[in-house]
């Protein structure tokens, strides 16, 4: 039964948000989740660490914290949906270039007493005893950053409900037990049903086990982090809270992302016109100086060099693909060794396969613009953004049958032979619900065997351009999930644990 409607606070907790700070697609998340919820009628907040005083500029402060030299200070500007309340503290100092990451490449040391403290504010806020004049009725928190949150919110008074978003089970935030003590916790969260995890804790943990409700970003992968194979050793914790626990596949923010008025592509077009889309690819291939055959599909990757997108897949398969007549553009940056080893591939096939490995969101719109097709075999995936992005641009993906790509790629093949099994003359054109390409396993031989049925469909310019719109007239907005999170909302509100008493599992040890 639907909810009746009622106007809601709800505090965001994550440690990414575009534009302010991204590295992946929580950042994106983060910003279009609260713009559909504030258009929905609810008052949102983004609670973010301040990683540098690039982010705090224009800001105003709103408290002091402590002792210390932390604070709280609210940043408004038009290109955010709503409030950003940036955690400004010595804890984070330093990190301008990465929020993660050293310059080396190593996670920061103090991320345990960073993100502990980050997720003691959010609690703070949820009580009220860090600001007098906004309670939020939801607190909600993103990823092992937050993990914290909802434990801190467990050890104090406060009415709010805390909902957790997994955006990617393998990140988990594991450190020693020791944390718990320099962070001022009790010892005896250091409890397997809360959030000890192989003799470390798990910050992640804090959220799957203390959280009112849990969400994940597709209804494929909640289901599949139930299985030892997904699960990251937490399958058995989530079957256990399986009943709070729901899939509510992304959407994308389609105004920001719409190839029809998108100030970072030159040529404008939609399904109805897409000669704009031949120009784009035209300027895309300039800026390696090369052009394409009419028959060579222009494959694109845009992504994280990561084994988990299956980067190593792409190399592996690479000798092969370049027998076929395909140009390969590649945007993206990682795994130092898969970055070197794609920087060598790019040097020994410069025409074939052109990389780019700075963060550059102009290029990615131009790939997503200008490319035929988009390269995604990831091993495990959460939901994806790029498909998405990807399809509202007409780009075809070629992607595993996994997580969020099982639920929004459906193979163009499987459902020509649906069609065809089910109406004898069909139309060979017919493929009105398909939007991509499946490849059974995350496998090199799978991916190539994968692009090949592409390229059969790209090389009947008529059958490839109806898959194209028949991608691009998916709907990919928030609507649908936004009434997912309401849902999961009101939940998590008539299920929370009474205030000053923490919640189920914490009182269980
Ligand atoms: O789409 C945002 C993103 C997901 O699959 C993606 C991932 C990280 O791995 O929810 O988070």
């Amino acid at each position: 039964m639907q909810a009746p409607f009622r106007s809601l606070r709800i505090l965001f907790v994550a440690a990414e948000m575009a534009p302010l700070v991204k590295v992946g697609g929580l950042a994106d998340v983060v910003a279009a989740l609260p713009q559909a919820l504030v258009e929905r009628g609810h008052e949102v907040r983004v609670l973010l660490p301040a990683y540098g005083g690039h982010m705090t500029r224009g800001a105003t402060r709103l408290t002091s914290l402590g002792e210390g030299q932390a604070s709280l200070a609210e940043l408004r500007r038009p290109d955010l949906p709503c409030p950003v309340w940036l955690f400004e503290s010595p804890v984070f100092a330093g990190r301008g270039h990465h929020p993660y990451n050293q310059p080396d490449g190593r996670a920061w040391p103090n991320d345990a007493t960073a993100f502990g403290e980050f997720g003691r504010v959010a609690a703070g806020i949820a009580a009220g005893t860090l600001l007098s004049d906004w309670h939020p009725d939801i607190v909600h928190c993103h990823d092992w950053h937050a993990g914290l949150a909802p434990v801190w919110m467990g050890l104090e008074p406060t009415s709010a409900a805390s909902v957790f978003t997994i955006h990617n089970l393998a990140f988990a935030g594991r450190f020693h037990p020791r944390v718990l003590a320099e962070l001022g916790l009790p010892q005896s969260l250091n409890h397997p049903d809360l959030l000890e995890f192989h003799g470390d804790v798990a910050f992640i943990k804090g959220g799957l086990s203390c959280a009112d409700e849990v969400t994940t970003v597709s209804p494929r992968y909640a289901q599949e982090i139930l299985t030892p194979e997904f699960g990251n050793g937490f399958e058995g914790l989530l079957r256990h809270r399986q009943e709070h626990l729901t899939g509510i596949l992304n959407g994308i923010d389609t105004r920001l992302w719409n190839p029809a008025r998108d100030p970072l592509i030159e040529h404008a077009f939609d399904a109805a016109d897409l000669t704009g889309k031949s120009r784009e690819r035209l300027r895309l291939l300039r800026r390696w100086g090369v052009t394409a055959r009419k028959d060579e599909a222009v494959l694109g990757w845009v992504g994280r060099l990561t084994r988990q997108k299956g980067a190593d897949l792409l190399l592996e398969a690479l000798p092969e693909l370049l027998q076929r007549p395909l140009r390969l553009v590649v945007l993206g940056s990682g795994e130092p060794e898969l970055k070197r080893a794609v920087a060598a591939a790019a040097a020994r096939w410069p025409e074939r396969f052109m990389v780019d490995s700075r963060f550059d969101e102009s290029l990615a719109h131009g790939i997503y613009a200008g490319a035929d097709m988009l390269a995604m075999p990831s091993r495990f995936e959460p939901c994806g953004l790029s498909q998405l992005y990807a399809m509202r641009y007409g780009t075809v993906p070629v992607t595993t049958a996994v997580g969020g790509l099982a639920d929004t790629v459906l193979d163009a093949d499987a459902i020509a032979d649906a069609i065809a099994d089910a109406i004898a003359d069909a139309d060979p054109l017919a493929c009105s619900e398909a939007t991509g390409f499946l490849m059974a396993e995350a496998t090199a031989e799978d991916f190539v065997e994968t692009v090949d049925r592409a390229l059969r469909w790209f090389h009947d310019q008529h059958r490839w351009q109806a898959l194209m719109r028949s991608a691009m007239g998916r709907q990919l907005d928030w609507s649908g999930a936004v009434r997912a999170y309401e849902q999961v909302y009101e939940r998590a509100l008539a299920g929370r644990s009474p205030p000053g008493v923490g919640p189920a599992a914490m009182r269980a040890p």
